[in-house]
């Protein structure tokens, strides 16, 4: 019975589920930079937007969405091979995934920055929000619980963004995965978000 949920938090009104970057390119073996077991998050993350659905939640997912060149990626000066580029099969979805609920798509200026909830200017370090908080705050979100990839750096800053920003801030164990750049990255990450006052559960 409770054996697909991911957390042990109810879903109410005031809470959100936010998907972040569950997107071929991390997600399907197949994409260029495939994060392990990222290929079982969509059926995963599935039954949490059931339940978050049946309880009245908003179901919000952030896609990483970057131009063809910006010194985020490694053509550039930047650390990553070329990923989640706007409009390609990369950036999309993978196809299993229940889309349910509006997308932020963050990097599309070339900016840098794995939050969901701001983008960073490359060259001034400058912060700008997206429009995820407001799309909470219209909906007068106090719990967030947040799942998808990667561990040790989108859902890692969104997730300390969320508990910034006066959010309750869950995120779903069973639901992310690390790149794992340096071996120990995704322990890290959790220790880090504990200790930023993320419930990881
Ligand atoms: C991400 C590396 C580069 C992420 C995005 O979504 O965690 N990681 N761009
Ligand atoms: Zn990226």
């Amino acid at each position: 019975m409770t054996e697909n949920r991911l957390n042990p938090y109810e879903y109410d009104r005031s809470t959100a589920l936010i998907v972040v970057d569950l997107q071929n390119d991390f997600a399907d073996p197949a994409g260029s930079l495939h994060v392990n077991g990222g290929e079982h998050l969509a059926r995963l993350i599935n039954a949490e937007i059931a339940t978050a659905r049946k309880a009245g939640s908003f179901v919000v997912y952030t896609q990483d969405w970057h131009p063809p060149r910006t010194a985020h990626f490694v053509t550039d000066g930047g650390v990553w091979p070329v990923h989640c580029v706007a409009g390609t099969w990369g950036a999309a979805f993978p196809a299993d995934l229940q889309v349910m609920g509006p997308s932020v798509r963050k990097g599309t200026g070339g900016e840098d920055g794995y939050s969901g909830f701001t983008v960073q200017d490359q060259h001034t370090g400058e912060r700008q929000p997206t429009s995820l908080e407001g799309l909470l705050r219209d909906k007068s979100i106090g719990t967030v619980v947040v799942a998808g990839l990667a561990t040790d750096y989108c859902v890692k800053e969104t997730a300390l963004d969320a508990v910034a920003l006066g959010f309750r801030t869950v995120v779903a164990r069973p639901a992310i995965r690390p790149v794992d750049l340096k071996a120990g990255d995704g322990d890290r990450a959790i220790d880090d978000m504990t200790r930023g006052g993320v419930i990881v559960a």
